[in-house]
């Protein structure tokens, strides 16, 4: 990266003199490419010639999306995905084989727990979830049969952080790689590549897009890593992103900064709103002073970014009742919106896991999960107010 963050991420890899002196990228919205003469496709499906073929494997608008991905998490290369399960499976199946064994951080996604499941019927893949709080219990829980350390923090939907640096360290002992789904700090606030990580996952359709309106995923890696995924899974499985899709994150990208400051300092308030009310047991913030890993997210994160875990009195009748009394809140999956969106996790997101492995991971009856917008905070309070009282 040349410039500061906000300046790279407008910018980056994008010659307007290239494009008619377009400023916004164009979106090249073709299946496939000419060539010049039957020689000329024989080189470039060979590689002796650089230049697009079809756009499953490539495509210029993609490409650009693809390059500021790539600068912004400070990794050698990336590749975008139509949705962030195409880009965990494709990273997964990359890294595995049958039989082998994948550690995990105590709290995924639920699809992508469900990916899990589903690998290990079909292929005897295995995993095990780790708390990840030390060195020693991370030495402990790597088995022979490891092959990557898949983690997300903050995790979905509970907010638990993940000392990364810490599992890197570890990770570099065994040689195992480390993937970090970074969906919920973005790219702004978090750069695992950074703190000695490997691999970085997004669910693009969350705070790269923004603006609730585009299914799509990223990883970045190193050059070699991200080279084996473009010529295996991605090309031969195919979930690749449409250029239009592609070209919505890149308008998104550039408001990123902006957007998660404000995602930031709208929770932080609504943070401080909710620990002071009497029918709140518990609150769970990345940035908020009383979280117990709030010296980790603080080294890690910038800010908390928009997600806020929180437990209400009672179970999942009172947790619903309480959802069905908003007025502008949406009651809805996915984060990182414009609009603020709540959901329970318990019966929708984490619903596929079972129910003991979805206590384990902290996921209550009472837990509801809060995406603050863009909107005043005193709007969102409100709302959240009269439906609390
Ligand atoms: N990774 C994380 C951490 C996610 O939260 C999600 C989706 C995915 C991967 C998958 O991405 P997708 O295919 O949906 O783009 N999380 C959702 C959620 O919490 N509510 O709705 C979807």
């Amino acid at each position: 990266m040349n410039k500061r963050f906000e300046s790279e991420i407008i910018h980056h890899g994008y010659d307007s003199k290239e494009h008619f002196d377009s400023l916004a990228t164009p979106i090249y919205q073709t299946s496939t490419f000419t060539f010049d003469s039957a020689e000329q496709g024989e080189q470039r499906f060979a590689g002796e010639q650089d230049g697009y073929i079809y756009s499953r494997l490539g495509n210029p608008t993609v490409k650009n999306l693809e390059e500021r991905m790539a600068a912004i998490e400070n990794g050698d290369a990336a590749l975008a995905f139509s949705s962030g399960m195409a880009a965990v499976s494709a990273t997964i199946i990359a890294l595995t084989k049958a039989n082998d064994h994948i550690l995990c951080s105590q709290g995924l996604y639920g699809c992508t727990f469900g990916l899990l499941e589903m690998l290990h019927s079909k292929y005897n893949i295995s995993s095990d979830f780790s708390f990840m709080e030390n060195e020693e219990s991370l030495r402990e829980a790597i088995r022979p049969e490891t092959t990557c350390i898949y983690v997300e923090t903050p995790i979905n939907p509970t907010m638990k952080i993940i000392d990364l640096e810490m599992v890197a360290r570890v990770a570099k002992e065994f040689e195992l790689p480390v993937v970090v789904d970074n969906t919920f700090s973005s790219p702004y606030l978090q750069r695992p590549l950074d703190l000695g990580c490997d691999i970085v996952i997004h669910s693009a359709t969350k705070y790269i897009g923004g603006h609730g309106d585009v299914i799509a995923g990223i990883v970045v890696g190193s050059q070699e890593f991200i080279e084996e995924v473009a010529m295996t899974t991605q090309k031969d499985i195919g979930g690749t992103i449409s250029p239009f899709d592609a070209w919505l994150l890149i308008r998104g990208l550039k408001t990123l900064p902006v957007r998660m400051d404000r995602h930031s300092s709208n929770a932080e308030k609504i943070v401080e709103k909710l620990k002071e009310h009497q029918n709140i047991t518990a609150v769970h913030y990345p940035f908020d002073p009383e979280n117990p890993s709030y010296e980790i997210a603080k080294k890690q994160m910038k800010l908390g970014a928009g997600v806020i875990a929180f437990e209400l009195d009672g179970g999942k009748k009172e947790a619903q009742a309480f959802l069905n009394r908003l007025s502008f809140i949406k009651i809805a999956v996915s984060l990182g919106d414009t609009e603020t969106l709540i959901q329970h996790p318990a019966t929708m997101t984490h619903s596929v896991v079972p129910e003991e492995s979805r206590l384990q991971m902290g996921i209550t009856d009472s837990l509801v999960r809060i995406s603050c917008g863009l909107e005043a905070w005193e709007d969102i309070w409100a709302d959240l107010e009269q439906a609390l009282r």
